[in-house]
């Protein structure tokens, strides 16, 4: 990883080495934990934060749903990000906020253990690669299934279901395949381990909808408005397996990865096995909204006012 100075820790700033926790924590036992995924990006006018009220209010809803009460408001966790940026001097970067149940009762009922909220910062590179992003990337559908509405909650962002997301990954990457595509409990296409899909058929854009177990993404919800305004018809409906094959073109997107157009599934090239038209076309647009050269979209971005530049060593004048 790729450190810096300061992590925010309930309440204070910590120095990276120092932020650490009880082996006991409950979080570590049981992954009763809700955590978020967010990115900062370098602009014209500074450092931004994409969506990050929509992403603080998802964690707010992610805790809501198993039960753990946040010990900080959605505002206090936008200042405090702020400020660790500032004082990481961090222009861009990931910013990964977690609460999770700490340490102080074990069990399943440990409703004394205290919640626990951390927020890092670091510059982390695109999850899929540079290449990915631009030549696109080859995935392979899963045999583990996703998580569904039966035994937890896909609409959570919880870090104990993130056991399911590492199984599909590994699979894959043991495969040697850049992404695993999971189905869903009934067998219809999902998302990726760590993103949204989208899939382009017949011209429009197409993907799976709430009830298809997917996590409601940001980038996702972004990119069905920007490409219902670059004209193209976005339908949200469940998706069959084959239909990843005879796609004309497949994305995947999330915060951490970014847009990955998919250039080949289960070993079927898609399209011409380079990115296709579409495709490209929503993600110069979806970049162009990071990094802040989208007019219509300035208001998805949090602007943070530039860090401090990091002090020149005092002269001692004699
Ligand atoms: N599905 C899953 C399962 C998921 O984890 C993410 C984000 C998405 C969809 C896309 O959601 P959004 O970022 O709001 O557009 N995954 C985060 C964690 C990735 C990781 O490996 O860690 C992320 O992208 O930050």
């Amino acid at each position: 990883m790729d450190q810096v100075d300061l992590i925010w820790q309930n309440g204070d700033f910590v120095r990276w080495e120092d932020a650490q926790v009880h082996v006991l924590s409950h979080g570590l036992h049981y992954g009763t934990g809700v955590f978020e995924g967010i990115r900062c990006y370098e602009t014209e006018r500074g450092p931004a934060i994409f969506r990050h009220r929509d992403h603080l209010a998802r964690l707010e809803r992610s805790a809501s749903l198993y039960y753990l009460e946040l010990p900080y408001s959605a505002e206090e966790l936008r200042a405090a990000t702020h400020e660790l940026l500032r004082r990481n001097g961090l222009k861009s970067c990931y910013i990964r906020p977690l609460a999770f149940r700490g340490y102080g009762e074990m069990g399943l009922y440990a409703k004394s253990a205290p919640i626990e909220m951390i927020i890092a910062v670091w510059p982390w590179g695109a999850y899929l690669g540079d290449e990915g992003k631009r030549k696109g990337i080859r995935a392979k559908v899963s045999s583990w299934r996703r998580i569904g509405p039966g035994g937890l909650i896909p609409h959570a962002k919880a870090s104990g279901q993130y056991l399911n997301s590492i199984l599909a990954k590994t699979e894959s990457a043991n495969a040697g395949y850049e992404e695993a595509i999971l189905l869903d409990e009934r067998g219809f296409v999902c998302e990726g381990s760590g993103e949204n899909i989208f899939v382009i058929r017949d011209g429009e854009v197409v993907t799976p909808p709430h009830v298809a177990s997917i996590l409601d993404g940001i980038s996702r919800k972004s990119v069905i408005q920007i490409a219902r305004d670059l004209g193209y018809t976005v339908v949200e409906r469940d998706i069959a397996r084959a239909e990843l094959y005879l796609a004309e073109e497949v994305f995947l997107i999330g915060t951490a990865a970014e847009l990955v157009p998919v250039r080949e599934i289960d070993d079927h090239p898609l399209g011409e096995g380079k990115p296709g038209e579409i495709t490209t076309h929503i993600q110069a647009k979806f970049e162009d909204a990071l990094y802040g050269r989208a007019e219509e979209y300035l208001e998805w971005l949090d602007f943070v006012e530039a860090p401090a530049e990091v002090d020149a060593p005092s002269k001692v004048t004699p």
